[in-house]
């Protein structure tokens, strides 16, 4: 046997320059060999072996305790295309996943460890979170006919090596827009399918904006009712909310893959449906149109208006009683309407309350102009011209930063002014511009301790279906995950873009609508 202890960049860069020249005369890429450097996001450290571990239809999958459901569901995602039985018991197998409880210092809360060689495959990780994000590195080792929903006639062979991996940042988040269109909990949950595969753990929902309110608030009846009516939405196309058993729902299936659902409600600008639903929360009191158009900035709650911090409370109550996870992000960008004194005013009221209710405050980076945001407050980065003065100050605070800065990771903005859907005031994105940056350097002025990581928002004025959100979506939210997770040292353009060529098929198969990116060498 010979043995090729390589790292991840050698073998990918020598992989390259493989083409062929067609009957055409145009170059055809040659498929790049799966193996343990070709994962995405790239794995901090690996080492591939010649020989590895071929699945059978005696293979059986070992795991206890925690590791178990873990375990269960690798064997749901493999068992379709193999064909085989794939049991889960306890006591050692052909794949063995194993909970360290904390001895492998290396790989903290979400790294893991996993071995491939002939005799077998064994994933160690500290916690379940760990075991997740490997079965995830394990599902792409695997030829792309492992996402067929039928069994396919072939060999299913794990390339042999090691890899140990761990995340950059503790934060690698995704945001959907339910307000602009309201996207059904299937919808929201095919997302989640393919954003835990990227190992994305959060999920941030935009609940509530001019167009639409998308949460079911017992207090405040009216607000989903009246806020989230048929009609409601950008062209007063869709409509609909969540209920409060649809939330509940959508949280326990985010947890069962390792996502940590984030809720929003935008105050105290983004508040037309809540006004249209309650007139009392307009400073006149008079009810205003509902809006379907795309403005931003001419909403107000009333800041002196004592109604205003009753209702604050009752929807963050509300919504922190539903929500285990422990970010309550309240918006506040924008408030173009609210008077400059009135909107620190509001927040330093609002803020607290998040505290209050058990919760770590998030909001947009207008928030950190106010002194409540700050301490463990999460403060999101979206402009594109560099942190302002607030922002450094409270990350200085002890405020963090979440960077979602707008021409780099909004996932709304064309990839040119030709592709359908999205807008493009911050720009366009290709793939690249997606990928070639460093959140660690991206903001002068803010350390990159204070970086709790990366989101990418989708936000849904132009996008309906299903397949409008893939197509934004994908591929440029992999390269947002790869900054989030792989660590600075595996940052390579032409490594990436040939891993994600190769990631293509498995995209096909699952009928994922991703852009082709002519950027991009597809397999
Ligand atoms: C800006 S950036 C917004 C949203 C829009 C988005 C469209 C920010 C926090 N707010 O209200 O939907 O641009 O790209």
């Amino acid at each position: 046997m010979r043995i090729r202890l390589v790292p991840v960049l050698a073998v990918i860069v020598l992989s390259l320059p493989l083409t062929v020249t067609t009957a055409s005369g145009g170059p055809k890429p040659i498929p790049l060999p799966i193996s343990l450097a070709t994962v995405i996001p790239a794995p901090a450290e690996a080492e591939t072996e010649t020989e590895g571990f071929r699945l059978g239809p005696e293979t059986v999958i070992g795991a206890a305790g925690a590791a178990r459901p873990i375990a269960e569901q690798l064997a749901a995602a493999l068992r379709p295309a193999t064909g085989y039985e794939l049991p889960v018991r306890s006591g050692a197998a052909g794949i063995d996943l194993l909970l360290n409880k904390g001895a492998d210092q290396r790989l903290g809360d979400e790294g893991y460890a996993l071995t491939v060689r002939p005799g077998g495959v064994e994933l160690r990780a500290n916690r379940p979170a760990g075991l997740f994000a490997g079965v995830q590195t394990l599902r792409q080792l695997l030829p792309p006919e492992i996402e067929a929903d039928s069994v396919q006639q072939r060999d299913w062979v794990l390339p042999g090596g090691r890899i140990v991996d761990r995340p950059r940042y503790a934060y690698r988040g995704a945001m959907l827009d339910l307000a602009r269109h309201f996207h059904t909990p299937a919808e929201v949950k095919r997302y989640i399918d393919q954003i835990s595969r990227f190992k994305i753990n959060h999920l941030h929902l935009h609940l509530a904006d001019d167009q639409g309110w998308r949460i079911q608030i017992d207090s405040w009846p009216r607000l989903a009712t009246v806020g989230g009516a048929e009609g409601t939405g950008v062209r007063g196309i869709g409509g609909g909310y969540l209920t409060k058993a649809d939330y509940r729902d959508l949280v326990r299936y985010a947890a069962e893959r390792f996502v940590t659902i984030v809720p929003e409600i935008d105050m105290p600008g983004h508040v037309n449906a809540a006004q249209v639903a309650y007139p009392e929360l307009t400073c006149d009191g008079v009810a205003p149109r509902p809006r379907i158009d795309i403005r931003v900035g001419y909403s107000s709650l009333c800041a002196g208006k004592e109604i205003t911090y009753r209702f604050a409370e009752d929807v963050i109550r509300e919504l922190a009683e539903m929500t285990p996870g422990p970010y309550l992000h309240i918006g506040g960008d924008e408030a173009h309407s609210t008077p400059h004194a009135d909107y620190l005013a509001f927040q330093e009221r609002v803020l607290p309350l998040v505290r209050k209710h058990g919760k770590i405050p998030a909001g947009w980076q207008e928030i950190a102009q106010a002194p409540a945001a700050r301490d463990d407050a999460v403060v999101q980065y979206w402009n594109h011209e560099g942190a302002t003065a607030p922002v450094v100050a409270a990350a200085g605070s002890g405020a963090k930063v979440l960077l979602s800065p707008a021409n780099k990771a909004y996932l709304d903005m064309q990839y040119d002014l030709l592709t359908p859907g999205g807008l493009h005031w911050a720009g366009t994105i290709e793939v690249r511009t997606a990928y070639d940056w460093d959140p660690g350097t991206l903001l002068s002025g803010v350390p990159e301790e204070s970086i709790l990581g990366v989101e990418a928002p989708l936000w849904s004025e132009t996008l309906r279906d299903l397949a409008d959100l893939e197509f934004l979506a994908f591929p440029r939210l992999v390269a947002l995950a790869e900054l989030a997770w792989s660590p600075r040292a595996t940052h390579d353009w032409d490594s990436f873009r040939m891993r994600l060529g190769a990631y293509g098929p498995r995209w096909t198969r699952q009928g994922v609508r991703f852009y082709s990116s002519p950027q991009i060498r597809w397999s």
